[in-house]
């Protein structure tokens, strides 16, 4: 009985946390040849976030040296300690990576553009935010992970340009991994919607739950 009453206490504990969309950062920008791309978002929170209420996330691209960008309205829930993935289309991302959680073209960078990730109005984080405006080349052709050790962050990338294969980024936020041509290693490379290890805590349990 005792245990039974601390269930429900603990259940109604949770169920009165609000979802706080200050916990999500971007984990993973995946950048291949065709259209195979796609951006990973976790949630480092003990609550699912909806990431339309109550506030509402959005996405947004900032291409070549644009300062403005072009937003990608994400929609569904992130689940607490997991990942939401964003893919540019189906029929480039299932054959290797099975379903993405939304599919949308305007996850189209290319190498040489950045994200930024707004709840409401307030950036809560960034995709190598820092160069907005450069239309350099920083990771064409790389799986991009957030190096979780190195958090809280605000994503920038550093001064300079792209790294080599199994470097990081300047600002040592980032570990890249090379994709090969015709994507050839993408299953190997790529880990939407799981843990690679890098990007986030393994387990979940061991870092901001309680
Ligand atoms: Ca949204
Ligand atoms: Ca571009
Ligand atoms: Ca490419
Ligand atoms: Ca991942």
């Amino acid at each position: 009985m005792r245990k039974t009453l601390g269930i429900i206490i603990m259940a109604a504990i949770a169920g009165s946390v609000s979802a706080d969309a200050s916990d999500l950062y971007i984990s993973e920008v995946f950048e291949g040849s065709s259209s195979l791309k796609y951006v990973e978002i976790y949630n480092a929170g003990a609550t699912a976030v909806d990431l339309d209420t109550p506030v509402d996330v959005v996405l947004r691209r900032y291409s070549n040296a644009n300062v403005s960008g072009t937003d990608v309205d994400v929609s569904g829930t992130v689940p607490a300690g997991g990942f939401f993935v964003i893919a540019n289309n189906s029929t480039d991302y299932d054959p290797i990576f099975g379903t993405a959680d939304q599919y949308n073209s305007g996850v189209g960078h290319n190498g040489n553009d950045e994200y930024d990730l707004f709840d409401g109005t307030t950036i809560i984080d960034t995709f190598a935010g820092d160069r907005h405006g450069n239309d350099t080349d920083f990771a064409a052709n790389q799986v991009v992970y957030r190096v979780f050790a190195t958090m809280p962050n605000n994503g920038d990338w550093g001064t300079g340009d792209q790294v080599a294969d199994g470097m990081d980024s300047p600002s040592t936020f980032w570990t890249v991994l090379d994709v090969e041509a015709g994507n050839a290693n993408a299953a190997a490379v790529g880990t939407p919607g799981t843990n690679s290890g890098i990007e986030a805590p393994s387990p979940v349990s061991d870092w901001m739950m309680f």
